[in-house]
């Protein structure tokens, strides 16, 4: 591994106006470079005594602000060298001169992610906790929050380290299978080994279950309400993001757009979306409505059917929804107060009845907006449809929640699995053996044990500036 010897600075905190802003600098030069702007040596506080100093243009010795200087010494530093954060007043000068007065005392502008790429390369963290903060940052919904915290303590790098561990246990066990041939019962009889292999490609696809559902964690479930119009699905829509964010009118056709808004449901990230009643089109604006609408139902992960109670959804309807479109659907009778039915009989006709058959529809809600009856029901069954993976795990178990994740560790499960059947099958177990090795390889890959800076590019790229 190269290590970076420049000096990197840059602002830590979002731009902009705010009571603080910290500048963090990282690198052998850190501690000149404070001087550079302190006014000198002299005026260089000790390691961990954060100390109120007057910040100076290098050159000019013109005050620029005052700041909480707080200095770090390699390797017990976040980035693992030497580090110096200033505490400035924030605002969108200052900062801005901190940082230029840093580089003109002999540090670099930081790029994407260097704090934290240092950190990694100096071995304060895994390529997975490296991650595991950028979600963190990036998190926006509690199930978020909490796989990123489980990830960053090591939740999921633990469990890749056992497993790799057990591969290696594997290949011993192999070894001494594979050293006394000729006897009629080796000291490890090779079902023992088979059986091994066995329980960790099980033990692979218990984490690698989470990886579809943790990766819709970062962007949130696309949920589409549809149906058709006058259908109020408008009306269901604003009272679920608690904001009137669609017009709604009696009038078909109301809504011709398509209206998106981020909401978090039982602690998981959903994206509605409200969109035009499904109906042969009276104009163009309607139809490229309608065109939308069917853009974001491929895409949708779940689907909220919305027809009026006292109506009868149809088979038609459904097969339009799910024209091109592989989300479940479940089926919302709206404006419930309307039905004055008997609920017995209510129940009797209810959904999936009229529309069985069509294995879509998994499940069936009354609501009404008017009486805010069952409004409570979709935030419940949303986040047990979607992310039935995650609410189901064992608490422990760590969700994935990235591509690079679930690929490397889905390698290392066909090779695990190949060299299972390998030995099944008769083949040599010296040959067997290379699956073991591809299987480690992977693994180490997801850690980050080695690897390539084209990879690291890619998982660095992420970060805000500063971080
Ligand atoms: N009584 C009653 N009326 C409702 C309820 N929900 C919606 N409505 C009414 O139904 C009408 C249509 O509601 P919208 O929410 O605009 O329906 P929509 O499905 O978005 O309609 P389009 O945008 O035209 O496709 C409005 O007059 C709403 O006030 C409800 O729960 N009870
Ligand atoms: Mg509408």
């Amino acid at each position: 591994m190269t290590m970076d010897v420049d000096t990197i600075v840059s602002l830590s905190t979002p731009p902009g106006e705010g009571a603080l802003a910290v500048v963090r600098l990282s690198g052998p030069l850190a501690r000149s470079v404070l001087a550079g702007i302190v006014g000198g040596e002299s005026a260089v506080p000790d390691v961990r005594c954060p100390a109120l100093r007057r910040l100076v243009d290098p050159e000019s010795g013109e005050l620029i602000d005052e700041a909480i200087v707080t200095r770090y010494e390699g390797p017990g530093s976040y980035t693992g060298e030497d580090m110096v954060e200033l505490s400035c007043h924030g605002g969108w000068l200052i900062s801005e001169m901190v940082v230029d007065a840093c580089a003109r005392a002999g540090a670099r502008r930081a790029e994407r992610g260097e704090f934290t790429r240092r950190a990694y390369l100096h071995g304060k963290l895994d390529l997975v906790q490296a991650e595991a903060i950028a979600d963190l940052i990036h998190a926006r919904s509690r199930a978020m929050h909490r796989a990123a915290v489980v990830q960053m303590e090591r939740g999921l790098s633990r469990r890749v380290s056992a497993l790799r561990e057990r591969l290696v246990h594997l290949e011993a066990l192999l070894a001494h299978h594979v050293d006394f041939p000729e006897e009629d019962e080796p000291p490890v009889p090779l079902k023992r080994v088979i059986a091994a292999a066995t329980d960790m490609v099980e033990d692979l696809d218990v984490l690698l279950a989470t990886a579809p559902e943790g990766e819709l964690l970062r962007e949130g479930a696309l949920v589409v309400f549809a149906g058709r119009p006058n259908a109020g699905k408008s009306s269901l829509y604003n009272a679920l993001i608690g904001e009137e964010r669609a017009i709604v009118t009696e009038e078909p056709g109301t809504t011709r757009d398509a209206l998106e808004a981020v909401a978090q449901m039982g602690g998981f990230p959903f994206r509605l979306v409200d969109t035009a009643g499904l109906r042969d089109p009276s104009g163009r604006i309607e139809e490229m409505g309608i065109e939308i609408a069917r853009g974001y139902l491929g895409r949708a992960d779940a689907i909220l059917y919305c027809i009026p109670a006292d109506e009868e959804p149809s088979r038609e309807d459904v097969e339009f929804l799910s024209k091109g479109a592989s989300a479940p659907i479940i089926l919302v009778r709206t404006k419930s107060d309307l039905d004055e039915r008997p609920e017995a009989s209510v129940r009797k006709t209810g959904g999936e009845v009229a529309v069985s058959g069509i294995d879509r529809l998994v499940g069936h809600v009354r609501v009404s907006v008017e009486t805010g009856s069952g409004l409570d029901e979709l935030p419940q069954r949303l986040p047990e449809l979607v992310y039935r993976s995650i609410v189901t795990a064992e608490p422990d178990v760590p969700v994935l929640t990235r591509a690079r994740q679930s690929r490397t560790l889905r390698v290392a499960r066909v090779e695990v699995d190949a060299f299972r059947e390998g030995l099944e099958s008769g083949l040599p177990a010296e040959v067997a053996a290379t699956h073991l090795r591809s299987a480690e390889s992977a693994l180490e890959e997801l850690l980050g044990t080695v690897s390539v800076d084209d990879v690291l590019d890619v998982v660095f790229r992420e970060f805000c500036i500063g971080k």
